[in-house]
């Protein structure tokens, strides 16, 4: 991304991890002058080699920069603002974020050079959203990009042709540091309390997420879901500008899902869930009309072709990914279920599982009133790991369950079970436990049990 309109312009980065080092590189390539801080010198190390001067913001002198750019996790007004922002608004600064640059750099090209940007927020489902978007535009043959706060810093992203699109998970620290309107399409999928310390409460954490819509470009769409009572209140608010969606109620104009069918009432076109994705559970509804919602205002969109692209979107890594369906058993990856409760969201959604879990307990570990009301969902348990033989204890009286010293012990037990199975089935890893017993971190432990799946299958 260009950033040359801001030549010559001196600026402030602070925080230093992914985002901050991206937005150093792309300014001193316009030729910004660039001051950097990090707390930790551990980060400060990582700008040995980009040509800045490194100063806490107590010894800056700030007459002599233009703006302050602040990493998304650096708390900038509650629940205590860092120093940096506390002397920028002092002293009048612009406060951004690497996304409000990006941002600048994309609306400064003439209009028929820029790229289109979609911008995605919501407490819940906005990575699987953002993936799930870039993925059907690039299986309808679109280029998009995805970045932003799912883990791909702006500036990390390749520069993109006008045609093409990028795709922004947008977190409410990000969107708080947004002021440049760049967005062809607003997506706000939900609202339930989170983060509420970095926003002075809950209604500061709404505000965040509703600044989405003031970032929408003229000509611009704005897009909500309409299963909460905080986003139908922002519905209400913002009158005829919005478009609705949900995935919990029919209704007459709007795209809904109604007994597993999404459905579009003003073309009068419907698309069979069950068939054409991958993923369950009422949430991933909500996220597939969220997603088709969206595409439907920017795209010449299809339902048919909609649902052909949807076809194979297994998911996010590791955030139960479908790895495989073969022989009526649907294998699962959900690593990152590292506590009970990320495991019960899982268990909730499907039926007949043969469950693998265990690791390292965390502490809510023996609290299994979290999960008993999935307890029907269970056809057997493999508890493995450090463990293992504790949750055997727990559990034995509630379902079948037998321990194991490896997760690939109990995935082969699982495989066997499930395989004999007459009845649809669905072998699950959703461990409630952190993995570092026996697995560098959660993503490795998703990997081993892919890789020992995809060789059971292949048997
Ligand atoms: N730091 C300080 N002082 C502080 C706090 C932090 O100097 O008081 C420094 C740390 O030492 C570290 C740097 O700030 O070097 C980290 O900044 P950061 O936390 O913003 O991390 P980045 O690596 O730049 O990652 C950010 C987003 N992080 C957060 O919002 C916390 C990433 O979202 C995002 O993927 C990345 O930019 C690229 O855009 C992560 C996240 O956890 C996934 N997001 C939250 C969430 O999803 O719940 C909002």
């Amino acid at each position: 991304m260009n950033l040359i309109h801001l030549q010559g312009k001196t600026a402030y980065v602070v925080g230093l991890g992914r985002s901050g080092i991206a937005t150093i590189r792309a300014l001193r390539n316009a030729q910004v002058k660039v001051f950097a801080w990090d707390d930790a010198s551990s980060s400060r190390a990582n700008v040995n080699d980009c040509d800045v001067n490194i100063i806490p913001p107590e010894e800056l002198d700030y007459s002599l920069i233009d703006f302050l750019v602040i990493s998304p996790g650096i708390p900038n007004l509650y629940p205590f603002p860092h120093p940096a922002a506390r002397k920028a608004r002092k002293e009048g600064i612009p406060l951004i974020c690497d996304v409000d640059l990006f941002a600048q750099g994309i609306m400064q090209k003439q209009a028929d050079h820029q790229p289109r940007v979609i911008g995605i927020t919501g407490t819940n489902g906005k990575s699987t959203v953002t993936a799930m978007i870039t993925h059907v535009l690039n299986k309808l043959g679109y280029k998009a990009y995805a970045g932003g706060n799912i883990g791909i810093a702006v500036f990390n992203l390749p520069d993109a042709l006008p045609n093409q699109f990028y795709v922004l998970e947008l977190s409410s620290y990000q969107l708080e540091l947004i002021e440049t309107p760049f967005l062809s399409a607003s997506l706000l999928i939900n609202i339930s309390e989170d983060h509420i310390d970095r926003h002075g409460g809950f209604e500061g954490y709404v505000k965040a997420k509703e600044r989405i819509f003031r970032l929408t470009r003229s000509g611009g769409k704005g897009i909500i879901g309409l299963d909460d009572s905080n986003t139908s209140e922002l519905f209400k608010k913002y009158h005829n500008m919005l478009t609705g969606f949900s995935a919990t109620k029919p209704m007459d104009d709007k795209v809904h899902v109604l007994n597993g069918y999404l459905i579009n009432p003003t073309t009068q076109e419907t698309l069979n869930l069950e068939k054409s994705s991958l993923l369950h559970g009422a949430h991933n509804h909500q996220n597939i009309a969220a997603c088709y919602t969206v595409l439907s205002k920017l795209i010449d969109l299809s339902m048919d072709d909609f649902g052909r692209a949807l076809a194979d979107f297994s998911g996010l890594p590791h955030r139960q990914q479908v790895v495989v369906k073969k022989n009526g058993i649907n294998f699962i990856n959900d690593s990152k279920a590292t506590s009970l409760e990320a495991a019960a969201k899982s268990l909730e959604n499907y039926k007949n599982i043969y469950w693998i879990m265990g690791g390292k307990p965390k502490t809510d570990w023996a609290n299994i009133s979290i999960v008993a009301p999935y307890f029907d969902h269970i056809a057997k348990a493999y508890a493995f790991g450090e463990s293992g033989k504790q949750y055997q204890h727990l559990l034995s009286k509630d379902i079948p369950i037998d321990s194991y010293e490896t997760l690939e012990e109990a995935t082969n037990a699982a495989f066997l079970d499930a395989n004999r199975d007459q009845d649809e089935s669905v072998v699950l890893l959703a461990p409630a436990c952190a993995s570092f017993d026996q697995f560098k971190d959660f993503e490795e432990r998703g990997n081993k049990f892919i890789e020992h799946i995809k060789k059971l299958v292949d048997e």
